[in-house]
């Protein structure tokens, strides 16, 4: 009786094993969704957002591996499999056209693919809630100045601010659950606002207004940092975030205005050579800063930007 193959076309013993074992690293992949380790990413996460990037990061470092052990797979297997057996020279051959197209468009197909998710995942990261839904969904603008060397976060909407100084860390209270918009802008040089929970860093550029969403959705306290590079105290950059439940946020919104302080850090902003003034463009209704130059001890602090921009 013949053999239920026998009009097949003889597949190589290898091209054979290859295909079956195919559809089965497909289906592991598929399945192990929530298996994939983190791959050094931050295990702690405190935005919506962030738990996206973590997924097109396990994404990508699966990719980087598969391909990774394919290609030292056939690399360690060639040398051995076609190794000099004798002085006969091999077969000589060229063109192979099945092989060409195949490694055409595999990284045709593998780049597609990184690309489609890469540009789906930005423009999720990237997209500004229009107005109104904002609006309604009780979002929070926090406009966030950069300066040599820490952060001043103003929040219109409330008529408040709070400054940190190369010697005092800028605070930046964030409602958890509720969209918030950072307004950035940069009085002096290129920094950059990172927080690593977040998943998320965005340059602040003199002369330009950055922007971008997040919704805090864990209660705690995380530190920011300047992840540019930005002069010699670059490191006194840090701030400290505190995602606390909206209600609280609300209170120590209403305290901080009640106060009239911009700042509840000791120092307030201090300005090198004392050129105090912040951009005005786009920055508005914030309190004037107390003049807390005496008891901060720093010569250089003088009143609020906001009064003495020209
Ligand atoms: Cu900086």
């Amino acid at each position: 009786m013949p053999r239920n193959d026998a009009n097949a076309p003889a597949l190589p013993r290898a091209r054979r094993r290859v295909l079956r074992v195919l559809p089965l690293g497909g289906l592991l992949l598929a399945t192990s969704g929530c298996g994939i380790p983190t791959f050094g990413f931050p295990t702690v996460l405190a935005t919506e957002q962030s738990h996206r990037t973590l997924q097109i990061w396990k994404g990508s470092v699966v990719a980087a591996l598969i391909v990774g052990a394919f290609v030292a797979a056939l690399i360690i297997y060639a040398p051995f499999r076609y190794r000099k057996r004798s002085d006969e020279l091999p077969r000589q051959v060229r063109y192979n056209l099945p092989i060409e197209v195949l490694y055409t468009v595999v990284p045709f197909v593998i780049v597609g693919v990184l690309f489609f998710y890469t540009a789906r995942d930005e423009n999720y990261l990237n997209k500004l809630m229009p107005q109104q839904e904002f609006v309604a969904a009780k979002g929070v603008e926090v406009d966030v100045i950069a300066f040599k060397w820490n952060w001043k976060f103003e929040y219109p909407g409330y008529g408040t601010a709070l400054a940190g100084s190369p010697d005092s860390q800028g605070v930046l209270y964030l409602p958890a659950k509720r969209p918030v918009r950072f307004v950035e802008q940069s009085k002096d040089v290129i920094h950059s606002f990172w927080v690593v929970e977040f998943a998320f860093k965005r340059d602040v550029v003199p002369g330009r207004i950055n922007q971008f969403e997040v919704t805090p959705d864990r209660v705690g306290t995380y530190t920011g940092r300047c992840a540019e590079l930005c002069g010699y105290q670059h490191d006194r950059m840090n701030f400290r975030v505190e995602v606390v439940p909206a209600e609280q946020f609300e209170a120590k919104m209403a305290a901080l205005k009640a106060q009239g302080s911009v700042s509840d850090s000791d120092a307030g902003v201090v300005a090198p050579g004392g050129n105090d003034s912040y951009p005005s463009n786009g920055v508005t209704n914030s309190e004037p800063h107390p003049d807390r130059s005496a008891t901060a001890g720093k010569p250089a602090a003088g009143t609020s930007g906001q009064e003495t921009t020209p």
